[in-house]
């Protein structure tokens, strides 16, 4: 009897505490929201594909011809990016490549490259 008693009461007792912690829940999606308002006003970055027209190692830029970019709500288009000395040495000109770019203003920005494997 008294066992049983105890066992409820614990019961009771314990409720209380496990609804306590059910209203910290919602509060913990609050910093994704912030780190998603914190992406969007940041410069985008995107993947697309395309083919090298040109490689410039003085100005450190590569000619694309890309395919259309939904990310950066960009059409198919032929266009210089910043590349790194080291980015523009894994490509040739005519081949057909993946790459992932920063795109600040006017400026896009190589973050990486690599030809397509086929
Ligand atoms: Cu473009």
């Amino acid at each position: 009897m008294n066992y049983s008693l105890l066992g409820v009461l614990t019961l009771v007792l314990g409720q209380p505490v496990f609804a306590a912690e059910m209203p910290a829940m919602p509060m913990d999606k609050m910093p994704m929201k912030e780190m998603q308002m914190e992406q969007s006003g940041a410069a985008a970055t995107a993947q697309a594909s395309g083919t090298v027209k040109a490689i410039d190692s003085q100005k450190g830029s590569v000619t694309i011809a890309h395919g259309p970019v939904p990310a950066v709500k960009w059409p198919a288009m032929t266009m210089g990016f910043k590349a790194t000395p080291e980015q523009l040495a894994q490509v040739q000109v005519g081949q057909q490549v993946m790459f992932e770019f920063k795109n600040e203003g006017m400026q896009a920005t190589l973050l990486s490259i690599k030809p397509m494997q086929q």
